[in-house]
């Protein structure tokens, strides 16, 4: 590792001169013992996960059935995001707005470098400088996050595209997202992740975990990227990007907000159901996460994946749920808190093989304990390694978005899918998304709360003014996807859920495909259009009399009230929130009531 130690003073006098001024303030605050900047090589890599392996920060998996495989175990009060420690620090605070815990900049710079200072004494600080999509891409976006964890590096590689290639880039253009991050105590009591979208910076203190400490991901990629994308006329959204080929051979594009472990990586990883694929259907993945857009020449949207790699959630991920995942997750992945079997390979609730002897913390597996994975465990790997990864992954143009999906976790009310009417419409719909909690953060599993564009904990600044800026593409001029809502999570009276899910999702895309080339039928309800009992094909699926009328039906009394809790959220967010979007909802509502 020494030999890829490179001096500060190495880029002094180049274009470079903000990032070594900064580099060095920040090793003064916390007193490092040596500083190494991150060039992202292989030799790199392999020497700093043997640091790790040594300190046992990483445990090396069954090198027959899983080569190049690591486990990671967290810190056991480490394990998720915190959203009430996450903050977005403007000059103004209803500019973070009523979605957002605010604390003045002033404020919040001065507690967190409290807390850095010193923290870095007798480790090593390591510089990382990474591009969020592709390298040569105009729609990508620079950062340097520093960081105290190796195991942040090691991560930071896979999920973005890290070292020389974004130096040099940083270098061309001469800005960049400044983010700072130390897992400090790892105590509970003195964790803070803080953004300030006007200076483009971050500092997160006292955790390791991926949406905490991978500071690309979140932090940059959405809630900066967000503030960043108002002000330059774009979209970053929490969004998996699919292609969907059919069997003329034509390819669309199909970009999906769910909030955080509600399937984003399986629809995005899909294998069409067995007569599709005789037919020529295939699926291939763009991105399983975030979603950057921005409308091209032709005035379409154009979206890039801003990362390289899937930080995805371990539990329930099996060859039924999704066989891409599983095959892309065979090696070279970073398991973070899943379960072991006798023979050193991975395991977790829902792998549906092997046993587990050792939970995620350590401990012989005891299911009246605690499950051998955390529910939020997580595998780290890099796109590439998936079966179903689209090579227009690297497009630095993109890729030209036909449809637009919302959805969430709805056990009642909401049908299986249903278009919006036009763009007002879908940002409403957007804007109403409801759905129940899940283990990707801390706090209550399974309580039901507006998440709009599943962006609740990812928006960097007010939700107000955030539907204005998806209003505003409406302009006449662009032209936009069509915008659907669909939930695989309703559920029947005895408790079961009604819709089989994974692969047979596929069926509905297809309906909305045929939808925006206008070859598909719909009923118009006041919700939106519904698909005709005829236009969803459900040849060899076996759906109950109640299935069918909760998953195709809609029920006003229960849309009346709906709708009516709808006008009351809108409404927190005061004179900001858009007319034209108050006035939408009123519309539906009032043929509701007719
Ligand atoms: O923890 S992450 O934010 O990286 C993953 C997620 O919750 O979506
Ligand atoms: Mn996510």
């Amino acid at each position: 590792m020494n030999a890829s130690f490179i001096d500060m003073s190495a880029h002094a006098g180049s274009s470079l001169d903000s990032l070594n001024e900064w580099v060095a303030q920040v090793a003064a605050l916390t007193r490092p013992g040596a500083v190494h900047w991150c060039d992202g090589s292989d030799a790199e890599n392999d020497a700093l996960t043997a640091a790790m392996q040594a300190d046992g920060t990483l445990i090396k998996l069954n090198e027959k059935t899983h080569p190049g495989c690591w486990l990671h175990r967290s810190d056991p009060e480490d394990v998720a995001r915190v959203e009430h420690l996450t903050f977005v620090c403007t000059t103004d605070r209803d500019d973070a707005g009523p979605n957002n815990h605010w604390m003045a900049p002033t404020d919040a710079h001065a507690k967190m470098d409290a807390l850095f200072e010193g923290c870095m004494r007798g480790r090593t600080m390591y510089v990382i400088p990474y591009c969020m999509g592709p390298i040569d891409s105009p729609l990508s976006r620079c950062g340097v996050e520093i960081t105290d964890s190796p195991y942040v590096v090691a991560n930071m590689r896979i999920m973005t595209r890290m070292g020389a290639p974004a130096l040099a880039r940083i270098e061309r253009e001469g800005h960049f997202v400044k983010g700072l991050h130390s897992t400090g105590e790892l105590d509970p009591d003195r964790r803070f992740i803080m953004h300030f979208p006007e200076e483009l910076a971050i500092k997160s203190y006292g955790s390791g975990y991926g949406g905490n400490a991978l500071l690309g991901k979140k932090c940059h990629a959405l809630r900066i990227a967000s503030h960043q994308a108002r002000t330059e006329g774009w979209l970053a959204e929490h969004m998996l990007i699919l292609g969907l080929k059919n069997p003329q051979g034509e390819t669309h594009y199909i970009a999906a907000a769910f909030p955080s472990a509600c399937g984003k990586t399986n629809l995005a990883m899909l294998i069409p159901p067995e007569g599709y694929l005789k037919d020529g259907w295939r699926v291939t993945t763009v991105g399983d996460d975030i979603c950057w857009m921005r409308p091209g020449s032709d005035g379409r949207l154009y979206a890039i994946n801003p990362e390289a790699g899937f930080f995805g959630v371990a539990p329930g991920t099996s060859k039924k749920s999704n066989p891409n995942a599983l095959a892309s997750i065979q090696s070279n992945t970073i398991f973070t808190n899943v379960g072991l079997t006798a023979d050193n390979q991975p395991w977790w609730e829902g792998l549906d093989e092997g046993e587990p002897v050792t939970d995620w913390r350590a401990e012989p597996y005891d299911p009246a304990k605690r499950p051998a994975a955390h529910p939020n465990s997580r595998f780290t790997v890099s796109a590439r390694q998936c079966p179903s990864y689209s090579p227009e992954s690297e497009n630095p143009a993109g890729v030209p978005i036909s449809a637009i999906v919302f959805g969430g976790r709805r056990p009642s009310l909401v049908p299986l899918v249903f278009e919006a009417r036009d763009w007002t419409h879908g940002v409403l719909i957007g804007a109403a998304m409801g759905s129940e909690t899940t283990a990707a953060a801390t706090g209550a599993v399974g309580v039901m709360r507006r998440d709009p564009m599943a962006m609740k904990p990812f928006c960097g600044y007010n939700f107000a003014d955030y539907f204005s800026h998806w209003l505003d593409f409406d302009n006449g001029s662009n032209k936009l996807p069509k915008v659907f809502h669909v939930n695989w999570f309703r559920r029947g009276e005895a408790g079961d859920f009604l819709w089989p899910g994974f692969g047979e999702n596929l069926r509905v895309l297809e309906w909305m495909i045929g939808r925006v080339k206008g070859t598909a039928g719909a009923v118009e309800t006041p919700i939106g259009n519904l698909p005709a009992a005829s236009e969803l094909n459900l040849a060899g699926v076996d759906l109950s009399a109640e299935a069918m009328e909760k998953l195709f039906g809609f029920d006003q009394t229960g849309w009346r009230q709906e709708f009516a809790s709808i006008g009351e959220y809108l409404e927190e967010y005061g004179p900001r929130m858009p007319q034209a979007l108050k006035d939408e909802q009123r519309r539906i509502a009032a043929q509701l009531e007719g």
